[in-house]
């Protein structure tokens, strides 16, 4: 099935645009599990089966399993694996690079890892994306205006009249297909939410920023009504605030009760 199809299966199976990262980190995680790759496994199995008939995809950010070398790796694999088949799911990587190095990322992201879609940095060009979309079956999401503060830097600088993260899009959306091209817009930025919501009406937004960044999830809401999206909450929801001594189970059910208010506020058709 095409990582597209599969997209808006999820959504509309779940009727929720709500994406939850897997940002998972072992200085974090809650006492009742165990201090090692093990227990981090563990965490991640608890956070899905909580979460998983109320979450249309899930993110994966690598950096947070990276930092563990070759055991991260294995961590992140299995991680994939415990993802149930239905749901979709985003290799948050951002890559991009020369031709051939893209060709390479792209077959660790989708042969090895068998994601359903990544994370891609535009600013090397079409050349770099593509190799990533060599399989049409593929889904990227490109960075377009990003939810940190540093998305000022250099994403807002202008030229010809509009700004770099613009002609990105605009350039983007005339080389790719809405079944193939998404893009990452922070939710930190609900205004500029709106403009680019009507610049690329069909491509998927995919809008980080809520929970731990602050973004308020009425605004993102109102901004791009019912279409196409998904909305990420990582720390927001993986490290809920436990009260006193807790054990998995106490975890499992506040990680539950935190995502389902989540998920309230983010069903696709409301
Ligand atoms: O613009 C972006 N902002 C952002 O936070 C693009 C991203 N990919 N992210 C990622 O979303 C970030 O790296 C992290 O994995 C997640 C947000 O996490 P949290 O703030 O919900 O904990």
């Amino acid at each position: 099935m095409k990582a597209f199809d599969k997209l808006q299966k999820s959504i509309n199976q779940k009727n929720s645009i709500l994406c939850i990262g897997l940002d998972s980190d072992l200085k974090k995680i809650p006492n009742s599990f165990e201090k090692s790759f093990n227990g981090l496994l563990e965490f991640n199995k608890c956070i899905i089966e909580a979460t998983s008939d109320m979450a249309a995809a899930y993110k994966i950010n690598f950096a947070f399993y990276e930092q563990y070398g070759s055991d991260g790796f294995d961590l992140l694999k299995q991680t994939f694996e415990l993802i149930p088949n239905d749901i979709f799911t985003i290799a948050d990587a951002k890559r991009g690079d020369i031709g051939n190095t893209s060709a390479a990322y792209s077959k660790a992201v989708f042969d090895f890892f068998k994601a359903d879609s990544i994370t891609v940095n535009p600013y090397m060009g079409f050349d770099s994306i593509e190799p990533f979309l060599e399989d049409k079956s593929n889904y990227v999401f490109l960075l377009a205006l990003t939810s940190n503060s540093g998305s000022y830097d250099f994403q807002r600088l202008s030229s010809d009249g509009k700004f770099l993260y613009q002609h990105v899009i605009e350039k983007s959306t005339s080389r790719f297909t809405k079944e193939n091209l998404g893009f990452v817009v922070g939710g930190t930025h609900a205004e500029e939410l709106a403009e680019i919501r009507k610049q690329a009406q069909e491509n998927c937004l995919l809008i980080p920023g809520v929970g731990a960044q602050g973004a308020s999830i009425s605004a993102i809401r109102k901004a791009i009504g019912s279409s196409l999206a998904l909305i990420n909450v990582s720390r927001a929801i993986i490290y809920p605030q436990l009260k006193g001594e807790t054990d998995k189970l106490d975890f499992s059910v506040e990680v539950r009760k935190t995502a389902s208010n989540f998920y309230k506020e983010m069903k696709f058709k409301q």
